[in-house]
């Protein structure tokens, strides 16, 4: 089954394209299915016509990124955008999500929507949409929380993963986590699962693992990419039986969005490194399985610096009989978790570990609240790679943060007027923070 990749915005735009570059360079993994998923391969027309094309939308209210990311892509010799395949203005939303929302989205619905359309027909069976966007400008945020309106209507048999870029914390745009709220409490409402990324958290990734010293945007979409990939390459949804996962965004949001009140997914990705670490590196399941799931429990989002005095209470004692390291040091409790693991003697990884109940909320069975896909092929350059893709307690301080601030600032109207001025009233402000507050209290009971 094929999907639909739409990428909104700046944020949207480049690291969508860090996405397909990093799916054509997975030459080792099975070809055909992983090509057929995400490119289509037009008749021939021309000198470099015959490339793969990438069954995707752009859209941005600007035209210079979106030129740029078509033609860094036909730079690449090994896939394209379609010729016909964006939208694009003269300006841009200028940070505001109103402005992309109530302005932009119903002004543009007909054109981004076709385009939409025409890419739904190339594919023989559609498995549904990755929109990808980041949360703090106007048009990836607003546009794109009214465009994934605009396909839950048009298509309500469809699933939609959104992927979210979130803000630094320190954050280079003021109203960030005005933007930020805005969209995550309206995709609460179409979306089937946000799968979010934080530019801190993979900041950290480059700079530490991956011992880049001069960080760009292209670093971090490359880490973003490849963690993607992980989830979004073939993979067997269960190995004993051979069976083959065909629907790639369906099996990952049935597994782990099972809950409407839960739809927050974040992930973590072991090992990563640079080229040169690689070559002097040999991993084994077991250590790489013991990390991952420390960096589960520890809530921390790569393998740097996991804090190892995190533990899970011990099962059968009553909290009061327990060290009391344990009730200090809080545990990251999941809902449910997908393990996706690709390498060689993948048959052997003992994965017991991520099936404890202690792992889950106490209403989720373990049984159900774990699935793992694996297979034997490797993953890029990786000879052996786990990734863990979790709905559980991991985003609530970043959520926490946004939605803390948001209000500070809304309590003094601070740019509310110029919300107010393109369409969103004090009114809406109010029910997307009564929607937040409702997440964030959802998945701080998980814990109890
Ligand atoms: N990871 C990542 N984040 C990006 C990238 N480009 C921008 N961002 C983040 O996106 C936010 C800014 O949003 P943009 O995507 O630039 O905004 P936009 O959707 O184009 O909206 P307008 O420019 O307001 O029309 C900031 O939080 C940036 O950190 C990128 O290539 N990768
Ligand atoms: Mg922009």
């Amino acid at each position: 089954m094929a999907a639909v990749v739409v990428q909104l915005g700046q944020g949207g735009l480049q690291l969508g394209r860090a996405l397909f570059e990093e799916l054509s360079r997975d030459g080792d993994s099975d070809r055909s299915a992983s090509h057929h998923r995400f490119f289509h391969s037009p008749q021939a027309a021309g000198p470099g016509q015959a490339l793969p094309v990438a069954r995707a939308v752009l859209v941005d209210m600007e035209s210079k990124v979106i030129s740029r990311t078509l033609s860094q892509a036909t730079k690449s010799g090994r896939w394209r955008y379609g010729d016909q395949s964006y939208f694009c203005q003269k300006q841009g939303s200028g940070n505001n999500w109103a402005n992309g929302f109530c302005v932009h989205g119903p002004r543009h619905e007909e054109a981004v929507m076709d385009l939409v359309r025409r890419e739904v027909e190339k594919c023989e069976r559609l498995s549904g949409f990755l929109t990808m966007m980041s949360v703090a400008g106007g048009t990836g945020s607003g546009l794109g929380t009214y465009v994934t309106q605009c396909l839950r209507d048009t298509y309500p048999n469809s699933f939609i993963l959104n992927q979210l870029t979130w803000p630094y914390g320190t954050g280079e745009v003021i109203v960030q986590n005005y933007n930020a709220v805005l969209t995550l409490s309206h995709l609460y409402r179409s979306s089937d699962g946000l799968l979010i990324h934080e530019n801190d958290t993979v900041h950290k990734i480059c700079s530490q693992l991956m011992n880049i010293k001069q960080i760009s945007f292209t670093d971090i979409n490359k880490v973003i990419a490849h963690q993607l990939g992980n989830i979004l390459q073939p993979a067997y949804t269960n190995w004993d039986m051979l069976e083959y996962g065909t629907n790639p965004l369906g099996d990952l949001l049935e597994s782990l969005v099972t809950h409407p009140e839960y739809k927050l997914l974040s992930m973590m990705t072991i090992p990563q490194m640079s080229d040169t670490s690689l070559q002097f590196s040999t991993f084994t399941w077991p250590a790489l399985l013991k990390h991952l799931r420390q960096m589960l429990i520890a809530n921390t989002k790569m393998e740097a610096g996991i804090d190892w005095r995190v533990t899970l209470p011990v099962t059968g004692l009553p909290p009061a009989a327990e060290p009391s390291r344990n009730r200090k040091l809080h545990f990251n409790t999941s809902l449910a978790n997908l393990l996706i693991l690709r390498g060689k003697e993948v048959q052997d990884a003992d994965t017991s570990a991520f099936k404890e109940q202690v792992l889950y909320t106490s209403w989720m069975p373990a049984a159900s609240a774990l699935s793992i896909w694996s297979t034997s092929q490797p993953f890029n350059k990786y000879e052996k790679s786990a990734t863990v893709v979790s709905n559980s307690q991991s985003l609530l301080q970043p959520l926490d943060t946004a939605v803390t601030k948001a209000w500070d600032m809304f309590a003094s109207r601070a740019y509310v007027h110029q919300y107010v001025k393109h369409g969103i009233s004090e009114e809406d402000f109010l029910d997307s923070f009564t929607t937040m507050e409702q997440v964030i209290a959802s998945y701080s009971n998980l814990g109890l």
